[in-house]
């Protein structure tokens, strides 16, 4: 291995890439390092995975999470599951080849029932923890949407602590959907500064508001901004119901104007009161912007789930609940299918050969055909 080290000036970087170039050294491909670690058998498919995941880590509790799944905690997990299902399959492959070996067990329903039972458990839990890491994946995005002028783009600016957005009294001054990207304590989610919506024969405006609408459906959260000097009126009423915002909290700004209290209510939509001009009550946006995404205690024990993991061991447990249903004598034929097809699902989330699996297990835990 050698290493060049050098000014970073692209020119002086360029040549040297060049020559080494032409001696026929080349760049690596993405994800070429992970790649031969993989093939090398130094790291297995879900941690190849979890390589990538930390790379795109958008806040601390997701990096936790990938961290979880690199150190081999998932894979144990999956593991356990998955050899669980191979020594049942085991059991009633043997059965089923080989009924006259005295070797092989009778079938016990009642044992079978238990295992499968406990098995179908620690699935449904396997799944849940993935299915909260996969909702860390994405960055939540919050859209500020409300009248013209209700104080949208002072909110973002309060937030994100600089004057991004442009503010003026003015009504109409924001005409297009810019996104944000606010850092709270290490949290990083997407805010979005929108087009005050009301009804216009402006042009520009429409395609604003049309923007705004855009980003409502977007947004897994929104901020609907009203101007407490004017109060909510059925106009805001009309606007929620025309733009189908559902996920809303209603923010009354411009308090210092009212001389009201900053507060919170439970009702729903929540009521926030704040102003933007002298800070009252920004720190309850704050809040609700932390507390909405999962708690730091969860990340502990979740993992950085992928849909192709979560869809896997969903199939694996179908299949398993397919074959707690086809424990009988009669049915050996379709329990073992069923077994068959659950294995098969989870060993697809380690990335790894089941039929290898399965003889390995049988001719070394039965002594047939010796
Ligand atoms: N008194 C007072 N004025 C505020 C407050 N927040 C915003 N404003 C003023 O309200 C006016 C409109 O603010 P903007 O942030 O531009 O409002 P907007 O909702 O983005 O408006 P559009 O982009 O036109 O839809 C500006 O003059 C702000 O200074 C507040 O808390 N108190
Ligand atoms: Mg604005």
């Amino acid at each position: 291995m050698i290493e060049i080290i050098c000014h970073g000036n692209h020119v002086i970087m360029n040549s040297i890439i060049t020559l080494l170039n032409e001696m026929g050294i080349r760049h690596a491909k993405p994800g070429e390092f992970t790649e031969r670690a993989f093939f090398n058998d130094k790291l297995n498919l879900i941690q190849a995975e979890a390589i990538s995941d930390l790379i795109c880590a958008s806040d601390s509790r997701a990096v936790k999470a990938a961290q979880n799944s690199l150190s081999g905690k998932f894979v144990d997990e999956v593991n356990i599951i998955r050899n669980e299902i191979l020594s049942i399959r085991a059991e009633i492959e043997s059965m089923i080849n080989f009924p006259e070996d005295d070797d092989v067990p009778d079938l016990s329903i009642a044992k079978l029932k238990k295992s499968l039972l406990k098995i179908l458990t620690s699935m449904e839990e396997l799944i849940k923890k993935s299915k909260d890491g996969l909702a860390l994946r994405n960055t939540p995005t919050y859209a500020v949407v409300g009248k013209p002028n209700s104080g949208k783009s002072s909110f973002i600016n309060y937030l994100l602590r600089e004057d991004a957005s442009i503010v003026s009294n003015k009504a109409g001054t924001t005409r297009d959907s810019i996104t944000y990207q606010l850092n709270l304590n290490d949290r990083i989610v997407n805010i979005i500064d929108t087009a005050g919506i009301h009804e216009t024969k402006d042009e520009i405006e429409k395609e604003g508001i049309a923007r705004s609408a855009s980003s409502v459906l977007k947004a897994d959260r929104i901020f609907y901004l009203v101007d407490d000097n004017q109060g909510f009126t059925a106009e805001d009423k009309n606007l929620i119901k025309k733009y189908n915002i559902k996920s809303y909290y209603l923010v009354f700004n411009k308090i210092d104007l009212t001389m009201k209290e900053k507060k919170i209510t439970s009702s729903f939509p929540q009521q926030i009161y704040v102003s933007v001009k002298t800070g009252k009550g920004m720190s309850l946006i704050e809040d609700v912007i932390q507390k909405t995404s999962t708690s730091d205690d969860m990340s502990q024990n979740i993992y950085l789930g992928r849909s192709r993991h979560i869809d896997c061991l969903k199939s694996g447990h179908k299949h398993l609940l397919n074959a707690k249903g086809a424990i009988n004598e009669e049915t050996l034929d379709l329990l073992a299918e069923e077994l068959r097809l659950s294995h098969l699902a989870i060993t697809a989330v380690l990335g790894q050969n089941p039929t290898e699996d399965l003889l390995a297990e049988i001719f070394t835990s039965f002594c047939i055909g010796k």
